[in-house]
């Protein structure tokens, strides 16, 4: 399998996170990508190429224009503050306000386009972004170009970025922009299949109206984690997308075998559906030893659920999302790769 991966994910290398009250090293950090890497090279799983460029194009259809002008100037505009740390959101738009101006202060821009504190934005943050899109928008169209399978190794992630919203380590939805670009050459139906640890809360809301893209995601939760908000049975779509958004969530100590009955399930589902393109959004934030999350799943799981995917016998583009448990994200992400592979 071929795997796409730039360089220029190493320019998001943000200092800190707010983590249980504290700041502390991001969990989302480069290394994750050192050790990826290392293990396809390790097991040979196949050549590393760099992405093309693909100008905004494709980012313009999924992201609101005023949003990409925030990300792309946040960092001067925090500068030129008397502010010593990185650009962090501190004041929100919340329940009882419906935020009918976006603020010209950057602090309160900040507010306005975050989704989460726990995100900084930090000078090269926007440029890693656009390479992390491109990586996913080049596997994206060797797929479509009749490679079987691509892994796009996209850093940073992009599931929980909604249209003009940022969080959860995530700026771009790099999975959404590759299903639109699916959609505009070609591809008919796409489905994306969510199986980081998270809801899919950006991706989800992004196609909650539309029956072209088909969102199914398995996660903690949200009752009990992060996104906190979004990622219940009864959320199934809007308008004409009703039946087209699908959600699994799943209770504090899960295992393989709950986890495997909502991958069938879904799966199951996706057949149904029978998409020209299956897009999966890989976080291996569901591991044992996941930092941050509450799943238990092992990393020989992994690669029996590559195989169980690989059995939709659907050209598929694997675009990772999530996994902080850094020694084993290369095992665990790879031994997804190789499952499918050995399916095949
Ligand atoms: C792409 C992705 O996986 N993003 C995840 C963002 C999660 N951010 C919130 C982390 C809060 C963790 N709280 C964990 C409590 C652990 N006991
Ligand atoms: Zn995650």
């Amino acid at each position: 399998m071929i795997t796409i991966y730039s360089k220029k994910h190493a320019l998001r290398n943000s200092k800190m996170e707010i983590f249980g009250g504290e700041i502390v090293p991001p969990f989302e950090c480069p290394k994750r990508m050192d050790i990826i890497l290392d293990r396809i090279k390790t097991v040979e799983l196949g050549p590393i190429e760099p992405p093309i460029e693909y100008g905004m194009e494709p980012v313009e259809k999924i992201h609101d224009k005023a949003y990409l002008t925030f990300l792309e100037t946040c960092w001067s505009e925090w500068e030129k503050e008397d502010f010593n740390g990185e650009a962090v959101a501190n004041c929100w738009p919340t329940r009882t306000m419906n935020a009918p101006h976006i603020p010209r202060h950057i602090e309160g821009k900040i507010g306005y386009y975050a989704l989460a504190s726990e995100t900084t934005i930090t000078k090269g943050t926007w440029e890693a972004a656009l390479a992390s899109k491109n990586v996913a928008l080049t596997a994206t169209d060797k797929v479509m170009q009749g490679e079987r399978a691509v892994f796009a190794l996209c850093r940073p992630p992009g599931h929980h970025a909604a249209a003009d919203q940022f969080g959860g380590y995530c700026f771009l939805n790099n999975a959404a922009i590759a299903a639109q670009y699916a959609r505009d050459n070609g591809a008919k139906k796409v489905a994306i299949l969510d199986v980081d640890f998270h809801h899919g809360n950006g991706t989800q809301h992004i196609f909650y109206d539309r029956d072209d893209v088909f969102f199914l995601s398995l996660h903690g939760d949200p009752m009990d984690t992060f996104p906190y908000f979004l990622g219940h049975t009864d959320e199934t779509g809007d308008k004409a997308g009703i039946g087209y958004t699908a959600n699994y969530p799943m209770p504090p100590k899960s295992d393989y075998k709950i986890w495997k009955q909502s991958l069938t399930d879904a799966l199951d589902k996706i057949k149904a559906y029978s998409p020209d393109l299956l897009l999966v959004s890989l976080g291996v934030d569901t591991f044992e030893d996941d930092p941050i999350s509450f799943f238990k799943l092992k990393s020989h799981n992994f690669t029996d659920y590559g195989a169980l995917i690989a059995d939709l016998e659907l050209p598929t583009v694997f675009i990772m999302e999530g996994g902080y448990a850094v020694e084993k994200v290369g095992i665990n992400t790879v031994n997804v790769l190789n499952g499918f592979e050995k399916a095949c």
